[in-house]
Formats: structure tokens, sequence, C-alpha cells
């Protein structure tokens, strides 16, 4: 069944021309819902026709491309056809974020909503960032961790937001990938897949299968509308770095059904006294040449902290590329970021990073990690990190020095 089924890079514009127009498929849109409320209690008021509002957000017809409808189609054929049943794993990468969340969200309840599958939600690694947990405990994603389960009681692997053969996501070996549906450049080892569906041009991984599911006629819940706002929110940094129109458009969709409650419990959590430790040290130990600055977390007791502080010294005036590094395990991680829209963070990580390691990412940001070369060196491997990362961006990495925020006493 894999012939025929295509991976598609490029994004296609999608049924456009009922834009405007009000479709009665799939649930009704509470804006809409508002504009024919005060159009009734007008009429009763004044006895003109009702004056139709002109309707700012895009319809569902027109939300859903061509492209996945074709897709779709494509999936449940492949679906009914399969040679083997049997219970579905969904796993994200290892340390998930509000993206592989939402996506992993999603892809269950369509399988499970749309084709009565049986269907776990994993991932193999922590989730580190305050926002994250309270993500997932405020809208009550059931997440398992992979270390828990037994593969044998699974016959499908599906991943979101990651591609086999990455380095981010610890599947069990054993398990044939059988759907995988993401964002990021695609991997060869992605082609031997039955089904998948990369897009690049796509702001986050949540859009993708959040189009699969509208085209389905599944009505999403109050809390996995949410999902899909916070992990837009968060994946284009509002909006300011690669979405499409699409992007915005189900944003809107969703926005209108999401519970801001909760959107707002997820956005600012309370934070543990470790992360503010780490935050002070990452204060300490900058570094920086030119418009470069770095900073060294050293062992951390989470990996997800590292892209949070590398957010942050991006923030940092004069600064446009900011690189944060921390050891988690046997791996030294990092993070890069950068403001310049026309780079390649994702190429530039994996030349940093070399053979030995693992990584990737979009134009602005990228993140990996390379296994300690050996016991107790992970100093030198992140000082040679900085100093590569300085060269490549055809810095001296002999002018990189340190930065002191405060003055010596
Ligand atoms: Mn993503």
């Amino acid at each position: 069944m894999s012939q025929g089924i295509s991976w598609s890079l490029a994004f296609s514009g999608g049924v456009r021309g009922l834009e405007g127009a009000h479709t009665s498929q799939g649930p009704s849109c509470p804006d809409h819902e508002t504009e024919r409320s005060a159009n009734r209690n007008r009429a009763r008021a004044d006895p003109r026709p009702p004056v139709l509002l002109p309707c700012s957000c895009a319809t569902l017809a027109a939300m859903i491309s061509a492209l996945t409808r074709e897709r779709l189609s494509e999936l449940e054929t492949w679906l009914s056809e399969r040679p083997k049943k049997g219970r579905w794993l969904i796993v994200t990468h290892d340390n998930p974020d509000p993206d592989a969340l939402a996506a992993a969200l999603l892809l269950g309840k369509l399988l499970r909503t749309g084709y009565r599958e049986k269907v776990t939600l994993a991932h193999g690694g922590l989730i580190g960032r305050a926002e994250n947990q309270e993500m997932v405990k405020v809208l009550n994603i059931p997440l398992s961790r992979l270390r828990s389960l037994n593969p044998k009681n699974y016959q499908h692997l599906a991943m979101v937001d990651c591609q086999p053969g990455t380095g981010n996501s610890s599947v069990p070996p054993s398990l044939p990938v059988d759907l995988v549906f993401d964002h990021h450049p695609l991997r060869k080892q992605t082609s031997s897949v039955p089904f998948a569906d990369v897009r690049v041009g796509y702001g986050a991984t949540a859009s993708i299968v959040a189009e699969y599911v509208l085209a389905k006629s599944i009505e999403l819940t109050k809390r996995e509308a949410t999902a899909v706002v916070y992990a837009l929110r968060t994946e284009t940094l509002d909006f300011s770095r690669e979405s499409l129109g699409q992007d915005r458009d189900l944003y809107h969709y969703f926005h209108a059904r999401a519970d801001n409650r909760a959107l707002g419990r997820i956005q600012y959590p309370r934070l543990s006294v470790d992360y503010f430790a780490t935050l002070s040290l990452a204060l300490r130990n900058l570094e920086t040449v030119d418009s470069l600055i770095v900073s060294h977390l050293g062992p951390v007791s989470q990996p997800d902290i590292v892209p949070e502080i590398a957010d942050l010294l991006l923030r940092m005036e004069g600064k446009t590329w900011a690189l944060s590094t921390g050891v988690h395990e046997d791996r030294v991680y990092a993070s890069l970021r950068t403001t310049n829209s026309r780079a390649h963070a994702g190429s530039l990580m994996r030349r940093l990073l070399g053979r030995r390691g693992r990584g990737g990412g979009h134009g602005v940001l990228a993140g990996g990690w390379v296994p300690i070369p050996a016991k107790g060196e992970w100093q030198e491997a992140e000082a040679e990190l900085a100093v590569r990362l300085a060269r490549l961006l055809r810095k001296d990495p002999e002018k990189l020095a340190r930065l002191d925020l405060l003055p010596t006493l």
C-alpha cells in the first residue's frame, strides 16, 4: 500500500472559494451563533431585513486543504487494508512540547473516534517545562512513559512532531512505524513508513492533525481546542515566526472554542525553586562574542530547561544568536535560537553536533545533543560546542569571553 503515498512537503492552497460563506458542515461556530442571535434580536425590534455581518473567521470547509482531504482518504484506505489490526502507540519526541502534546492528543482522537482504534499516547523522556506539565495536568492529557509500557501489547506505532532516526524519540525498536505526522524537514527513514504526512510549511504539527480531524467531521472538546491553541501560540511564538494562513485560520477557529481560564493557568504556572536556581546559574555563566550569547548550565535535572534558557537569552539586546547547553544523564543538550528569519538553525545545529550527535530544527530554532565523550568531560564538551558555533557563524572563537552582569565586588 506504500505505492502512491507521497510525502507532502508543499502546502496545498485548499478550498478557498468558500471563505466568508456559512456552511452547515461540522460543528457550528460560536462567533456566528452570536451574530445570528444579534440578527434575531434586531428582527424583533426592527422590521427591516437582517444585515449579514462580515465574517471574520474562515469557515470549516475553507480550513481543510484539498491535500488533507486527499491524504485522509489515503489514510482510510490504508487503515482498512492493513494486514494487521491491533493497538496503536502514539509517541511524541522524548521531551514533548505543546505542539507534540496537542498533535498526539488529536491523532488519538482521530484514530479512536474516527476509526474505532485502541490508542495509547506515550513519550520517552521528561516533561520538564512547568508550562508543559501544567498543560498535561489542566487538559488532562492521558500520557504514559514509554518505559512503563510493554511494546508487545501494541501492533502499530505512530510518531507525531518527530520522525524515525532523528534521535529525539526513543521508540520501541520492535514496533514498525506505520504513521508519521510532522512539520520538520523530511528524513530519509520516513520514506519507508507506510503513511507519512510531513509538511514543512506548517507552523505546527497540531495544525496538520487538526485538519484531518475536521475533515473527518469529528467535533473537538474544549480541552482539545485549548491544546491546539496553546500549541500554535508557543510553536509560532504568537505567529511571529514560520506559519501559514492555514495555521492562523485554525487558531481563530479553535480559539473561539477554547477554555481561556485553562489557557491562563497553562501560561503562568507556579515555578519550582530548582527552576530559579538554574536560571541564576545560567545568568552567572554567560559568554559572548559579537552578537552571539552563550550559557552553559552543566548538569540539569531535566533537559527542557536548556531551550527555555536559549529563548530567554535571545531577548538580550544586541544579540541575534543564542546558544545554551546543559548536561543530563550521558548527553550534552544544546539549543540554538536566532532572530534572523532567513537563517537555517536546523542545518547549522546538525553541523554543530557533528556525526556523533543528533539534532535538527526549523529556520530560527534548533536543538539536539551529543554524547558525553568520556566520564566527567562534559565541561569540555559544552565549551567545544560554543567554540564550534562561533566558528560556524564566522566569529572569532578566541574572542568568546565571559559576560559578567554584576560588577565584581
Ligand atoms: Mn512542532
